[in-house]
């Protein structure tokens, strides 16, 4: 079969700071969210520690320390692209400061030194699940429009920091789990009695404002730059024929395309108006807000797919980490996490996604986690994430045959790191195993497991070579 891939497809894996970085207050940096969050930022975090209590991220797998050994591996396994995001709270601790922390950008410029030396492009995530703990306590996170200066502060100090270093950003990451998982995406604790929807939506309007203030500074300060937004579009298909499921499943879908529409089309859609009706939502819009919106869109959409649910009229749908949970589709094999394996439905959300916004599409996040077994003599035989891969990157292939423009591919969690939905450490998708156990014990020793070889060869081949 010939290549479909262009020659300068980027090919890399993608972590966040949160759950590889640990070294929680080395170097000035401040609390966020994952600092006292034990069972994954799915089930929310604390503003102080319990005694007693372990918490997975505040050491992560030490890549704070460690991350030359890391990207040695990356790069011999050929990635010519590499995505984390900078931790907020080590630029600035608290995040409402005037003047940032010197020490937290000197290790993301030598970070980035490091990555580029490595002949990886760094690709950067600016929130990843890391809004600085102080924000939530005295703001109540993104429920402050005051949120929307930090954020652009710090965002204007790492552009002109790394202006040299870094062409590829995003902004927010899954915006659009504020819907499901508003601690983790926006630093939202919910008080008893406040309506749930209204302080979602005015969070998220606040992050819209914030994402295109960021995309107008990045590209004042670096032109050659491209940011984009970046979403949880895992795919949710009807259960049945029956009309009934069929448009209850476009109104699900829809309340994820919402911030889509927003961020890439650069207004709320038509559907919104009804859609907020119904939830009792009534959005405080300033004026200029709809003009900052409208006029700094995304140059890519930046997209995380894991899995494929089912809906049916009626059901009370809800989402996690790996997306849309609704109905299990009798056709497809599920992990021991529940998620379901749908390498076709990459193929149709990327066709989707490109019929409907025109803009290139980037696959930050992709990947199977689940146990694996190191053998008495220390090798680690993973095939069936070596098939979910292969699987995927076939359909992946077909989407750019369709006529999908596709800038790259980066497996998420390529050395294994901490749960960003349940805070676990077993729950493994890296093509290198961390010694590290659910307790925090272990060595944080780096084996490679048998996928790595396979993904070396699928990238020396730009994916041609899929055996
Ligand atoms: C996404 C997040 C990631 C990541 C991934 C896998 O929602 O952007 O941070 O962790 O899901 O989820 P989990 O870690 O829960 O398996």
């Amino acid at each position: 079969m010939t290549n479909t891939l262009p020659k300068n497809f980027l090919w890399g894996g993608a972590i966040a700071a949160n759950q590889a970085e640990g070294a929680y207050l080395a170097d000035g940096k401040g609390l966020d969210i994952a600092s006292y969050c034990a069972d994954g930022l799915r089930h929310g975090f604390e503003l102080k520690p319990t005694e007693g209590k372990h918490y997975p991220y505040q050491e992560a797998i030490d890549f704070y320390h460690r991350y030359q050994e890391d990207l040695a591996l990356m790069q011999e396994m050929g990635f010519n692209v590499f995505r984390t995001s900078i931790a907020w709270a080590r630029i600035f601790p608290l995040g409402d400061e005037l003047e940032p922390n010197e020490a937290g950008l000197k290790f993301y410029d030598d970070l980035f030194d490091e990555m580029i030396a490595r002949g990886m492009q760094p690709l950067i995530t600016l929130s990843h699940y890391e809004t600085p703990l102080h924000l939530v306590e005295k703001y109540g996170s993104w429920r402050s429009r005051e949120l929307i200066g930090f954020f652009v502060r710090y965002c204007e100090v790492v552009f002109e920091r790394y202006k040299h270093k870094v062409k590829l950003w995003m902004t927010f990451n899954e915006i659009n789990n504020m819907r499901r998982i508003p601690g983790g995406a926006g630093g939202i604790l919910l008080h008893e009695g406040e309506s749930f929807w209204q302080t979602i939506y005015q969070a998220s309007h606040h992050m819209f404002v914030a994402s295109s203030l960021a995309m107008k500074r990045c590209h004042e300060i670096i032109p050659d730059a491209k940011i984009g937004s970046m979403f949880s579009l895992s795919n949710v298909y009807p259960a049945t024929c029956k009309p009934d499921d069929v448009m209850s499943t476009v109104g699900v879908r829809r309340e994820s395309l919402l911030f889509v529409d927003v961020m890439v089309r650069g207004k709320y859609p038509a559907y919104a108006s009804r859609m907020f009706e119904t939830k009792g939502v009534h959005l405080e819009i300033l004026p200029g807000d709809e003009e900052i919106i409208s006029a700094y869109t995304s140059d890519y959409i930046a997209l995380s797919y894991y899995r494929s649910t089912t809906h049916e009229h009626g059901l009370a749908q809800n989402a996690d980490t790996g997306g849309e949970t609704g109905k299990d589709n009798p056709y497809l094999e599920t992990t021991p996490w529940g998620w379901q394996i749908d390498p076709v439905g990459l193929r149709y959300t990327l066709n989707e996604l490109y019929d409907r916004y025109q803009v290139p599409l980037f696959i930050v996040e992709n990947g199977l986690g689940t146990f694996d077994k190191v053998e008495e003599d220390g090798s680690i035989h993973d095939p069936y994430r070596i098939s979910y891969l292969r699987d995927h990157l076939e359909q992946m292939k077909e989407a750019v045959k369709d006529g999908v423009d596709l800038m790259g591919y980066t497996y998420w969690g390529p050395m294994d790191i901490v749960s960003a939905g349940t805070a676990e450490m077993e729950k493994r998708y890296g093509f290198v195993y961390v010694d590290k156990d659910n307790e925090g014990n272990g060595t944080l020793k780096r084996i490679k497991k048998d996928s790595f070889e396979w993904y070396k060869k699928v990238i020396a081949s730009n994916g041609e070579d899929l055996k």
